[in-house]
């Protein structure tokens, strides 16, 4: 990981869909305030009024298509450099002045989702996508917890909520598979920064969870 700095108040919640991501969000963002610490909290691709126009782009659902009615589609390479370009935007206006500010930042998603989406899902290189991260993102979280859920459990989880499926969210149960294994690749490799938490349990189990490591990782880098 050379060439990126890893900031220890910057906290990323990666997962698949339905992982639990938001609500794991709002016990750590309700956990660090009551310790009394400024907390952002945000999200990918998003996270700037630019970035969320990008996510827009990025999930809207034409089947691939152009929803306006044209039939070009978006191609994966095109969603892998929207992604980093809503991420830089980020980075740059959101996440790295709070930091530097004394904030924690916690960020629904970050830099591991387009190593599981696009380099898994989508099988991109997963060198090109280290290559943009160390060169324009050159940042990443101290902290990473990932909500590991089997993909069946999360999706009826994720349709239960009722609304349409996005773009992403229409792929097929083989890229959600890849997704995770990637995911897991990642924790096993860096298993100092990212931890895996079982998120197929009760939502209150999963966040104790989640606050129990955030609690000692803030002990640790005070
Ligand atoms: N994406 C990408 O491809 N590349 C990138 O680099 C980045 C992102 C950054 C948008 O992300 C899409 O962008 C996403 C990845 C891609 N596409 N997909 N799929 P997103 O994070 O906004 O979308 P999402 O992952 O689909 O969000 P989600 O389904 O809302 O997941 P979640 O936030 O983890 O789930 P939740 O809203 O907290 O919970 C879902 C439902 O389950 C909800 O009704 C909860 O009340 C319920 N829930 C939560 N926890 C539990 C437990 N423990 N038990 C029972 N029920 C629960």
């Amino acid at each position: 990981m050379t060439g990126l700095k890893a900031y220890p108040r910057f906290v990323s919640i990666e997962g698949g869909e339905g992982a639990g991501k938001t609500t794991v969000l709002n016990a750590l963002r309700a956990a660090l305030k009551a310790g009394g610490y400024d907390v952002v909290s945000t999200r990918e691709p998003g996270g700037t009024p630019l970035a969320e126009q990008i996510r827009l782009l990025l999930l809207r659902n034409g089947g691939g298509r152009d929803p306006e009615g044209s039939d070009e589609l978006l191609l994966p390479d095109t969603e892998l450099l929207l992604m980093f370009a809503a991420r830089v935007q980020h980075v740059r206006h959101t996440i790295v002045p709070a930091l530097e500010r004394g904030s924690w930042v916690i960020s629904d998603r970050f830099t591991d989702s387009s190593y599981a989406y696009q380099g898994g899902g989508r099988a991109l290189s997963q060198a090109l996508i280290a290559e943009l991260e160390q060169r324009v993102v050159r940042v990443r979280p101290g902290l990473t917890l990932l909500l590991d859920i089997g993909v069946d459990q999360g999706r009826l989880r994720a349709r239960n909520r009722g609304a349409e499926p996005d773009r992403i969210e229409s792929e097929a149960d083989g890229f959600f598979e890849r997704v995770r294994a990637t995911f897991l690749q990642r924790a096993a490799a860096e298993p100092g920064r990212i931890k895996v938490i079982d998120a197929s349990r009760a939502a209150d189990v999963v966040a104790a969870d989640a606050v129990a490591i955030l609690a000692s990782w803030r002990d640790a880098n005070p």
